[in-house]
């Protein structure tokens, strides 16, 4: 077979052009396309989109240079049950993921990737994790057959020529130093996996395989994405090397991958704390970090460093620091408005990418939640007219906005900082519809890793296919976590022997419920009350009353201004914690201590006896 065409600049970079020769000959496109991250080139891929069906131009002169597109029904949402750690022993990969040994998976790889981009263009995506003179900072290399994941690429992360000179000049040995992974990139090659015969038009806007593989190989740190065009799935620089992959990176190396967003919260005296949060998946961390204070908290700031991953280390400060791998947000539409998140609103005013969300009829979006009373027609997700009571959704509860960050209002100053930020405070928190209170705090690192690890939630729609209830989700890494969580646990524990200042360990819980099934707290903007007694605990302003689950405040410790229909009587409700609950919670932990009893550090028996010892 002749080469195919190639446009862009190719990299002169001999060890990186062989590997992408190589994968040429492998997965056979008609052409490949060097990306050099240009507004030109993002145009003529946008214009290509819409030309496919892929894209819908959205109207101009409400959202402009945004687009709307619309995945096949069947490809919503990451897929953990194809997701795959192939690391050489089993136990490496532990028993919350699944695992098939590396050579068995490679051979089925190269069996799925031969002539699996025939008919379609390979696009050579250099990307960059994190700001790239960060210490931290990864390079990769995504091969893909899909344009849809080049212009989301490219809002989620740095992209194109400035990222290639830096890996070559790293080559060259003439780049800063300093950089862990100099002169290295992780290696990720994706694909929808529908070649097409020769001759074949491509006529599918959302080509994608019924059977998908999203596979990481630890040991070799190489991602290999097979059969879906969605998010998490197929934007690589994300969940699968941000967090998977660097996940082992870090464990190697004393740093840590989180899926957490970092806040930054400034009290009128000036003084500035940030704050990393994990909740699971579609459980609030976009949420909670553009959160915008009521009006009562005047002089008061909030600013987002990132609201979905963040890489901690240990600083030569002796404080962890937080970084931000990516770019862009990647975030949930149904829900968002600009009563619930007027910063995200804001930051997906133009520039955006809309996926599985409605079209009004004047070339906008809409998705529940947006505006109370929904728009008298649309084409809803599925492309399908759509009315007010028609009984079906207009977006797919997993519908997403792609937006560029820095074209959020409230970004902090420091969010491209290399040296990242400090952070005084770690909060966990899924959706309990009972049982866990309002917030309260650790009594120290141990019980904290604790309270993160034995975390819960109901699950979500972030991933497709998952049973109803609660599941336990430590740190909110269950589905991310690219070793063997009992080992992760393990690095948890031993992080905190590189710290001389350590961050406070916080719980919450925005999503109880009453009997009849109505949230105890307003949430969003009124989460502020929460991060303020947070805050003052951190800086040891306010005491913390103890009982057997940890330090909780009282009402005269929350700042109620403006809430004042929110009772000391409510506010108990929202706080209460029962005895009876809390013994069925920690029988229910049982599942989880099952699973990882082999691997899982004895401080976690230790806590959980310590409580069970409380509570008795
Ligand atoms: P991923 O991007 O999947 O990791 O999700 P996320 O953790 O960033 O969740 P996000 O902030 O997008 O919120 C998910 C859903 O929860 C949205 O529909 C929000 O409207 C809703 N939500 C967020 N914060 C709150 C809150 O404080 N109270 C209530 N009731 N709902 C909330
Ligand atoms: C999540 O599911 O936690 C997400 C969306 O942030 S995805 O990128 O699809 O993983
Ligand atoms: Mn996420």
């Amino acid at each position: 077979m002749s080469n195919p065409p190639v446009t862009g600049t190719p990299t002169a970079e001999p060890k990186l052009l062989q590997w992408v020769e190589e994968m040429v000959a492998l997965c056979k496109p008609s052409a490949v396309h060097w990306v050099d991250g240009s507004e030109d080139e993002n145009q003529q891929l946008c214009d290509l989109l819409v030309e496919k069906g892929t894209f819908t131009r959205l109207n101009p002169e409400i959202r402009p240079n945004s687009y709307l597109a619309r995945s096949k029904p069947s490809d919503v949402a990451r897929v953990e049950d194809r997701t795959f750690i192939c690391s050489r022993r089993k136990g490496n990969a532990g028993p919350t993921n699944n695992w098939m040994h590396p050579r068995e998976m490679k051979v089925i790889m190269n069996e799925k990737f031969d002539g699996s981009m025939a008919g379609r263009t390979m696009y050579v995506i250099p990307f960059c994790m994190g700001p790239p003179d960060s210490p931290l900072a990864k390079i990769g290399i995504e091969l893909t057959d899909s344009a849809y994941v080049v212009v989301n690429m490219r809002i989620m992360c740095h992209t194109g020529r400035h990222v290639l000179e830096r890996y070559e000049s790293e080559m060259r040995g003439d780049a800063p130093k300093g950089r862990q992974g100099y002169g290295y990139f992780v290696p990720c090659v994706h694909s929808v996996g529908v070649p097409l015969a020769a001759g074949v038009e491509d006529n599918d806007p959302w080509p994608c395989n019924d059977e998908k593989y999203i596979v990481h190989f630890p040991e070799t740190r190489e991602i290999w994405s097979y059969g879906s065009g969605y998010g998490g799935n197929a934007l690589l620089g994300k969940k699968c090397l941000a967090l998977r992959i660097a996940s082992c990176i870090g464990r190697d190396n004393n740093w840590m991958a989180e899926h957490m967003l970092v806040l930054g919260l400034e009290s009128p005296d000036g003084e500035k704390t940030y704050i990393a949060g994990a909740f699971p998946s579609a459980c609030g961390k976009t949420n909670l970090a553009m959160i915008v204070p009521p009006k009562e908290y005047e002089g008061w700031k909030t600013s987002i460093i990132g609201d979905d991953i963040a890489w901690l280390w240990p600083h030569k400060d002796g404080r962890l620091h937080a970084i931000n791998p990516e770019t862009g947000y990647f975030g949930v539409a149904p829900g968002t408005s600009y009563e619930t998140n007027p910063i995200a609103m804001e930051s997906m005013k133009e520039n955006s990418i809309f996926t599985n969300v409605g079209l009004t009829d004047d070339g906008d979006v809409w998705w529940e939640g947006l505006t109370k009373e929904p728009p008298a027609h649309l084409i809803d997700w599925k492309g399908e007219d759509w009315e007010p009571g028609c009984g079906r959704l207009a977006a797919h509860p997993n519908a997403r906005f792609t937006a560029p960050a820095k074209q959020c209002p409230t970004i902090d100053p420091e969010w491209q900082n290399p040296e990242g930020v400090p952070v005084s405070a770690f909060i966990f928190g899924g959706r309990r519809p009972s049982t866990m209170p309002l917030v309260y705090q650790a009594f120290n690192w141990s019980h904290g890793v604790y309270v993160g690890a034995t975390m819960g939630s109901e699950v979500t729609a972030a991933a497709a296919g998952l049973k109803a209830g609660v599941r336990r989700d430590p740190m909110a890494m269950l589905p991310f976590c690219g070793y063997n969580m009992g080992d992760y646990l393990h690095h948890w524990y031993d992080m905190r022997r590189h710290l001389t200042e350590f961050p406070r360990f916080f719980h919450v819980n925005w999503f109880r419920r009453d009997d009849e099934g109505n949230y105890l707290w307003p949430g969003f903007g009124q989460n502020m009350r929460v991060l303020e007694w947070i805050v003052n605990r951190c800086r040891g302003k306010v005491a913390g009353h103890e009982t057997p689950i940890g330090w909780r405040p009282k009402y005269s410790d929350f700042n109620f201004d403006g809430l004042e229909n929110f009772s000391h009587y409510d506010f108990e409700k929202a706080m209460n914690f029962s005895y009876d609950e809390w013994k069925e919670e920690i029988i229910s932990q049982g599942e989880l201590y099952m699973k990882l009893y082999d691997p899982m550090p004895k401080e976690m028996i230790y806590q959980k006896e310590l409580l069970t010892g409380r509570l008795s």
